[in-house]
């Protein structure tokens, strides 16, 4: 599909089918598209997606260094969920969470969104009191969330060791019902059919190097490992390289790039019937339709751009894994990997324009964008199109980090940072 669509690009780019193999291979195609996206994952995928389809914005490309879903979107550990503090993250978290909950018959594509419950595990008196507030805020704003005492917790989640002696004893849980899983891989591949089929160009093995203003100082082209694409409006949607990309184009961001892992055990049959969370931990598991326990890491402590992450991190997990749920401690582990992260100093993402006149970012998801999917292409494809923020996405500003108007998500960003 990708090859295909790029190869007819370069066809038009060059005026016919004689010769165009040959141009292709050495000069750059000067090709020019109405919006560019930088990043095929499921954020900007989605975003291709939105804009053709809702916006009738069409002529979109969106280019990807390696191959379409590699980055964090393959990646992550799937967890979905709206129960965040502030209105604003409400309104965007639980505008994907809906979402979500039509998305396979939206694509025609089985996402494979499991709303299983999310249980958010309290170790502590302070754990206690920050999740009981979740839970009165979000049900203020109609998102549902509830308090489980600890013999609930075991209820809902009977492999869960609730003894009062261990290292990290549980005092109870915050649970979000509609929370769940969904199958990454197959969300960037259905929201990348259902953009091409509505004409937009999905570029593999397309990195972007540079991008080119004019006099003026606005976006006028990208140039990429495969030729110049001349462009008015990108959309920056590479996530744990943003820095690097928009200073391109002369804007530094305030962001930092941390790797996080996960890791998942050989399969074996049904035996979790939840997502379990533990922040203060520094530990997540639920279990895969194959069967596989999947297992999610803390952040490194240093910044890098490794798509591995520290062996400590890991061992530390499986150290927290193996006390939470004792019945996992004899399976062995098939796989563990890294993405890169990046985190805004207030855990809440970034949505909209930047100073420079044709260049939007979305980005600063951090350790929790997989959920936002959705949600965040549906609102920065409208940003972009009609260039003025979706009312969702408006708080987002990068302005905020000059006004002080934070949202502060540290408590509901579940990971640790
Ligand atoms: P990506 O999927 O990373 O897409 C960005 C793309 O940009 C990449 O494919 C990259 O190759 C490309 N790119 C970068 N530079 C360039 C360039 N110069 N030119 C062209 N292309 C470029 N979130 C949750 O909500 N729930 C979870 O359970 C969860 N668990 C996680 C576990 C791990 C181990 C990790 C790493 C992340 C987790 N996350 C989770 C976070 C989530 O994965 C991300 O926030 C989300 O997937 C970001 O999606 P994206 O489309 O913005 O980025
Ligand atoms: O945001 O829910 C989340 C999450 C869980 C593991 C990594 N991120």
């Amino acid at each position: 599909m990708t090859q295909f669509s790029f190869l007819n690009l370069v066809r038009e780019a060059f005026g016919g089918q004689r010769g165009w193999r040959e141009q292709w291979r050495s000069p750059a195609p000067q090709a020019a598209y109405e919006v560019v996206i930088i990043g095929a994952g499921g954020h900007g995928l989605a975003t291709a997606y939105y804009l053709a389809k809702e916006h009738g914005v069409r002529r979109v490309a969106v280019l990807e260094k390696g191959w379409l879903g590699g980055g964090n979107t393959g990646r992550n550990t799937t967890i979905i969920r709206s129960n965040y503090l502030w209105k604003e993250s409400e309104a965007i978290y639980e505008h994907a969470l809906k979402l979500w909950e039509t998305l396979s018959r939206e694509l025609n594509y089985n996402v494979m969104y499991s709303p299983r419950g999310v249980m958010m595990l309290a170790h502590n008196v302070h754990d206690v009191q920050v999740f009981k507030r979740h839970v009165h805020a979000n049900r203020l704003a109609g998102i549902d969330n509830e308090w489980l005492t600890l013999e609930q917790a075991k209820e809902f989640c009977p492999i869960l060791n609730i003894s009062g002696d261990i290292r990290y004893p549980i005092l109870g849980a915050a649970l979000q019902r509609r929370g769940g899983t969904a199958r990454h891989d197959a969300v960037a591949w259905a929201y990348a059919r259902g953009a091409s089929a509505l004409g937009v160009d999905i570029i593999q093995n397309c990195e972007v190097t540079a991008i080119r203003r004019n006099v003026a100082g606005a976006v006028e082209a990208v140039e990429t490992t495969r030729g110049t694409i001349r462009t008015r409006k990108v959309g920056v949607v590479a996530a744990g390289h943003t820095s690097v990309i928009l200073a391109m184009a002369g804007v530094r961001m305030p962001l930092e790039s941390y790797p996080l892992q996960a890791l998942v055990s050989e399969p074996v049959k049904p035996i979790m019937p939840c997502v379990v969370m533990s922040n203060t931990i520094h530990a997540y598991m639920s279990q895969s339709d194959k069967g596989e326990l999947v297992i999610g890491a803390g952040t490194d402590a240093y910044i890098s751009y490794s798509q591995t992450g520290g062996l400590h991190i890991t061992t530390h997990t499986l150290d927290a894994v193996c006390e939470l749920f004792p019945v996992v401690r004899r399976l062995r582990m098939l796989r563990n990997w890294g993405g890169i992260v990046d985190v805004t100093p207030d855990r809440s993402p970034i949505i909209g324009k930047t100073p420079v006149e044709g260049l939007y970012v979305n980005c600063g998801w951090g350790t929790g964008g997989f959920k936002a999917t959705p949600g965040s292409g549906h609102v920065f494809a409208a940003s972009m199109a009609g260039d003025d923020p979706h009312p969702i996405a408006a708080p987002f500003s990068l302005e905020r980090f000059t006004t002080g108007r934070l949202i502060d998500e540290a408590a509901a960003a579940a990971v640790a940072h």
